[in-house]
């Protein structure tokens, strides 16, 4: 592996241990100097950052003078830190953890193998082995599992803790995850970003001990944090499923209702027709802001194309958005005329058509949606197109122009 105890000066080192710290005068150090011993013991060639946000308890000094390097990031906030220090870590490999002593320092070498072996982000998994009173009861079985097992179905990440602080992870490999959460929930967007990356995320098993000092987590403060993360990410749970689920409930009741087919020996009746005509404007709208949602995270934030948009993308052009759109206007317009005809007919007398009426209502809406829709994503579209850089100079017009003076 080419390790050396001392960190070369400028040379890279094997390992950069990243440790956030707010206000841990009680346990900095003692954190600094085990990752220090663990270092040297196996010869790793590493440094010790310590991401500090203005502690004002000495925090700062005193990781400093066990030997440590202090960023001091002024955002508050545990993401924050860990995005300072690692912007300031130089190591092949980032090795994170707490600075209360919850994690074994001496793992460090079974991180450092796995990423080695061929891992990309390696997670520890705490839940096997938390020591008595490492855990509040609400987090062990409630926060961690929950969160862990929402963002596994929503993700697939396979990873058992997806809160666990103590983790590695290749420092080439920063630039694709684009991590930019301020608090807590970077542990989460590590994570998902991870996935969304195609990066290869293993874990093993490690012990989680009782913390020194005080605790920095605000249990629903930053679980719903995580939260938010893990469905910001996902336009799919967002938006795609429950607007797909709401329009194929509109969609059905109106059928029903245009048909009139009786519902357990009973006609469907107007109130029906007019609620399920909402469901129907209702999940097309969901439905078209999961679809600007998808292209904007393409787009924009530069995350891969799943299948469906990768389709979209080849075969769907602006144009077919608005001739769906005005197609379906044209018939709300359409089945509008109908009924004017039918009045018409009745020599302007009693009309009772409020069926027909709220089909074509939901044609039109739909129909105008369509067509801003499609406008809105050839919008968000704009944001790939690369605009060419023109260094001063380089357009031969000028040149010519200039040469001939
Ligand atoms: N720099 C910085 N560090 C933070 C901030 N919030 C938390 N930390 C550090 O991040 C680590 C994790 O915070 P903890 O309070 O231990 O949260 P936790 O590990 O989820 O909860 P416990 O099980 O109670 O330890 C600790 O080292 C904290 O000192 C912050 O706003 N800024
Ligand atoms: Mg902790």
């Amino acid at each position: 592996m080419g390790r050396s105890v001392e960190n070369g000066g400028a040379a890279e080192p094997e390992v950069s241990v990243v440790i956030p710290c707010l206000n841990e005068a009680q346990s900095i150090e003692s954190c600094v100097r085990s990752a220090l011993d663990v270092l040297r013991e196996h010869g790793i060639s590493g440094e010790i950052i310590v991401a500090d946000n203005d502690s004002d308890d000495g925090s700062g000094e005193l990781a400093a003078g066990a030997g440590a390097t202090v960023v001091r990031e002024t955002r508050r906030g545990y993401g924050s830190a860990y995005l300072a220090g690692f912007a300031a870590a130089r190591g092949r490999y980032i090795i994170t953890a707490d600075a209360d002593q919850t994690y074994d320092f001496a793992e460090i070498p079974r991180f450092v193998a796995q990423l080695e072996s061929g891992a990309d982000m390696v997670i520890g998994n705490r839940m096997n082995n938390i020591l008595p009173g490492a855990m509040p009861w609400l987090h062990r079985y409630i926060g961690n599992p929950v969160l862990s097992g929402f963002l596994n179905l929503l993700y697939r990440s396979g990873v058992h803790d997806a809160h666990c602080g103590m983790r590695a992870l290749r420092r080439d490999k920063l630039p694709v995850l684009r991590l930019r959460s301020t608090g807590m929930e970077f542990a989460s967007e590590m994570v998902v970003r991870a996935v969304k990356e195609n990066l290869t995320v293993t874990e093993f098993d490690i012990d989680y001990r009782p913390r020194e000092g005080d605790s920095k987590l605000s249990s629903f403060r930053d679980g719903w944090r995580h939260l938010k993360l893990l469905l910001v990410n996902s336009p799919t749970a967002l938006f795609m499923v429950p607007g797909l689920a709401i329009l194929a409930l509109g969609l059905f009741g109106i059928a029903l209702s245009i048909l009139d087919v009786s519902v357990f020996g009973h006609q469907w009746q107007i109130h029906a027709t007019i609620a399920s005509a909402l469901l129907t404007v209702v999940g097309a709208q969901v439905v078209a802001l999961a679809v600007s949602a998808r292209a904007f995270a393409v787009d924009a934030l530069g995350e891969r194309p799943d299948r469906l948009l990768a389709w979209g993308r080849r075969n769907l052009r602006l144009e077919h958005g608005l001739v769906a759109g005005a197609l379906m206007l044209l018939a709300g317009l359409g089945v509008g005329a109908a009924i004017v005809a039918i009045w018409i007919d009745r020599g302007f007398g009693e009309l009772s058509e409020e069926r027909l009426l709220v089909l074509a209502s939901v044609l039109v809406i739909v129909g105008v949606q369509t067509i801003f829709s499609s406008f809105f994503l050839s919008i968000i579209g704009l944001a790939k197109e690369e605009s060419p850089s023109w260094p001063s100079g380089t357009y031969k017009g000028v040149e010519r122009r200039r040469s001939s003076v």
